[in-house]
């Protein structure tokens, strides 16, 4: 089993259902446990800002799948609850999930970066992390601690 970071999120469609149904989803899967899950958080929008707040939690799963079959299985469970990708950038959805950190591993695949390439700039990927994995070390050498020192508490609502 690794330890997996998962970042929810969600602007669209009862944002708190949706990550209610993707943590029982995530809790489903096979070959897995889930082991953790944060607070919820609202977020102001990255991106565009004509669009929801999202709500935003990070979950904890000790899983046996490949870092792509997860990868697989997490967007059948975005599909399952009516996402669908549009061109525009960072725009409103009504699940994301992303593999923020995979046990020990570096990815960089035409379809899976990990860890996550922009964490370290999304105060509801770290402060929800923070919660559920205080003092971590990411595979790359990067403290969870000192990446908190440079992204403030700021546009985000402890739910
Ligand atoms: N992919 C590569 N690495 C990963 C990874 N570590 N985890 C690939 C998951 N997927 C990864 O993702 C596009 C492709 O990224 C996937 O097919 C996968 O192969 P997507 O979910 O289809 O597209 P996206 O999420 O719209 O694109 P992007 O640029 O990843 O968006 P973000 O970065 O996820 O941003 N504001 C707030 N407050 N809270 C949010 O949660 N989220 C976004 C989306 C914008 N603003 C937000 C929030
Ligand atoms: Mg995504």
């Amino acid at each position: 089993m690794e330890r997996v970071y998962l970042g929810l999120g969600s602007n669209l469609s009862e944002p708190l259902g949706q990550l209610r149904a993707a943590l029982a989803a995530l809790a489903a899967l096979p070959h897995s446990q889930l082991a953790a899950v944060s607070s919820f958080y609202s977020s102001d929008p990255m991106g565009p800002a004509d669009q929801p707040h999202y709500i935003n939690a990070v979950a904890a799963l000790d899983t046996a799948l490949e870092p792509l079959d997860l990868l697989d299985a997490l967007q059948t469970i975005e599909q399952q609850q009516g996402r669908t990708r549009h061109a525009e950038r960072w725009g409103p959805r009504t699940l994301d999930l992303d593999i923020l950190l995979f046990g020990e591993r570096l990815l960089n695949e035409p379809r899976l970066q990990v860890p996550h390439y922009d964490l370290q700039a999304r105060p509801f990927v770290l402060y929800p992390l923070a919660q559920i994995a205080p003092g971590l070390h990411l595979a790359d050498g990067r403290k969870l601690d000192d990446l908190l020192q440079t992204c403030p508490f700021q546009g985000l609502e402890l739910l």
